[in-house]
């Protein structure tokens, strides 16, 4: 095993301790003797020097043409593509899932700095004509200043560039304070920061609690916007702390995403869809399928399917290159993993048919294993069909129609992502116009966003924005709106021309 890291909050360009002076760990899920590093249990007092620092550097930052910003930007996706092996191999560390899928992790950063290099030279704004002769009009983009960074442990350094890179590529400073559970990932991106050559104060990390660190951030007068991955409770309270401060507040909150599977679909490619959207990243993802709606006609024959893969699939430590399956991220997950097998076990009509049990023996019993689980006679209002586990657990409904399989899909408080398998092309088009939600797969399994289009969901989801893409910058950015008189005379609008 590696020798433990002790990481430093990363303040004004400076590794630093914590005003407090307290530690905590951050352990291997797959293996809790394995001690990834010690972090800094921070407080309000290291968001305050953390914020000043970002607030002095936006005077200058904003200042730098953003191509030049851009520049920066992609020399840190290039260090960070050079570091990707190395990075990806600690976040597997932290976080347990697999290695594969820890390097597209990494390569989601590289690629969000990459596109954001590219606004560089875009952040367009829009020209109109006015109506008075001899005017000019037009609508800018200006940076908004602080920004604030609170983001999950499911996508350890993805989420946390994918609203970094935008807020820097537009003139804004940052301030980030990761996941308890996964802090080693961005403090390696704060490295990639360091080494690019980014002013000091431009980004900064301060590692510690939600309800110490990122409450100061919230409550931060200086921090002029705050954006948020996580549960639907904090996003919830986090959301009503921002709107009494008066600060706009980005939200993606939970997802409770389901694949359609037609009578008509290819069912071995809507298989592996199942497999991967249910038990990739254990079932940790905002975007993972967790409702599988089978039309009844193929519905035996592709439980039959289905069951024969999910009995390949490997569960175990995500450095092990053969292993599909890793860890739950933290014996809390997994609790939570096994209360809701518990909850659907004992609804009535529900049938366990896979899994359902954590794993224990051997090298398991070091981490926090769950069997993938499948449960099928799940009904739309079941809490198993209606509450988001984030865990590997699907549970499988059936219907005899597309409109009712849209109805049942649709019948969620969330809407994140959602799929449908079918070859006929009519219904494919019914449902991309029909489904509540702000991602939707046609024969593609509910998660692989891609970072240059937007990424966000409908209903309890989120709160209206959306990540990634183009459509960020209109989060981290104010629009003005700026009138040129070249007439030499006072014209008034409304009045003069009318
Ligand atoms: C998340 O689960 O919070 O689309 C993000 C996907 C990934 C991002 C997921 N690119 O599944």
């Amino acid at each position: 095993m590696p020798e433990p890291k002790h990481f430093k909050n990363y303040i004004g360009g400076q590794w630093v301790e914590s005003a407090t002076g307290e530690r905590y760990e951050n352990r291997n899920p797959a293996n809790t003797d394995d001690l990834i590093g010690t972090f800094c249990k921070s407080d309000a007092r290291d968001v305050d020097a953390a914020v000043a620092a970002a607030a002095e550097a936006f005077k200058t930052w904003r200042l730098v043409p953003a191509p030049e910003r851009g520049l920066m930007i992609m020399k840190a996706s290039q260090i960070l593509a050079r570091r990707k092996e190395e990075v990806s191999q600690m976040m597997t560390r932290e976080m347990g899932k697999v290695i594969a899928e820890t390097r597209g992790d990494t390569q989601e950063a590289i690629d969000c700095g990459y596109y954001a290099a590219g606004e560089g030279r875009r952040l367009f704004g829009k020209h109109t004509p006015v109506e008075m002769p001899n005017k000019f009009g037009v609508a800018i983009r200006r940076p908004v200043g602080v920004c604030g960074m609170i983001t999950p442990w499911n996508f350890p350094i993805a989420i946390p560039s994918w609203k970094m890179f935008p807020a820097l590529i537009a003139g804004n400073t940052c301030v980030i304070k990761p996941a308890t559970l996964t802090p080693a990932s961005v403090a390696n991106f704060m490295e990639v920061f360091e080494e690019a050559g980014f002013p000091p104060g431009v980004v900064n990390m301060v590692t510690g609690g939600g309800s110490v660190v990122g409450k100061a951030m919230v409550e931060h007068p200086g921090i002029n916007r705050i954006s948020f991955t996580g549960s639907v409770e904090i996003g919830n309270l986090l959301g009503s702390q921002c709107a009494t401060a008066g600060k706009p507040f980005s939200a993606e909150l939970g997802g409770k995403n389901g694949q359609i599977v037609m009578d008509d679909a290819n069912l071995e490619l809507a298989v592996e869809g199942a497999l991967w959207g249910a038990f990739g990243t254990t079932g940790q993802r905002c975007t993972a399928t967790s409702r599988l709606i089978l039309h009844e006609k193929i519905h035996d024959e592709f439980m039959g399917m289905l069951l024969d893969r999910a009995k390949k699939l490997t569960v175990g430590n995500g450095l092990d290159e053969k292993n599909q399956v890793g860890p739950t991220v933290s014996e809390d997950q997994m609790k939570t993993d096994l209360y809701y097998i518990d909850v659907a076990k004992n609804e009535d009509k529900s049938k366990l048919v896979f899994g359902g049990k954590r794993l224990t023996g051997g090298d398991y019993d070091k981490g926090y294993f769950v069997e993938p689980t499948i449960f099928t006679e799940v009904t739309p209002k079941m809490r198993l069909a209606q509450e988001e586990v984030f865990g590997p657990v699907l549970a499988v409904l059936k219907v005899s129609s597309f409109e009712e399989a849209i109805e049942v899909l649709n019948d969620t408080e969330f809407g994140l992502s959602s799929s449908i398998y079918t070859e006929n092309v009519n219904l494919a088009f019914k449902a991309i116009r029909d489904i509540e939600a702000g991602i939707t797969y046609v024969n593609g399994p509910t998660i692989g966003a891609e970072v240059h289009l937007p990424f966000g969901g409908v209903k309890g989801t989120g709160n209206g924005h959306r990540e990634a893409g183009w459509t960020v910058l209109d989060f981290y950015t104010e629009w003005k709106s700026v009138y040129v008189e070249y007439s030499g005379k006072l014209q008034r609008a409304q009045i003069d021309n009318k």
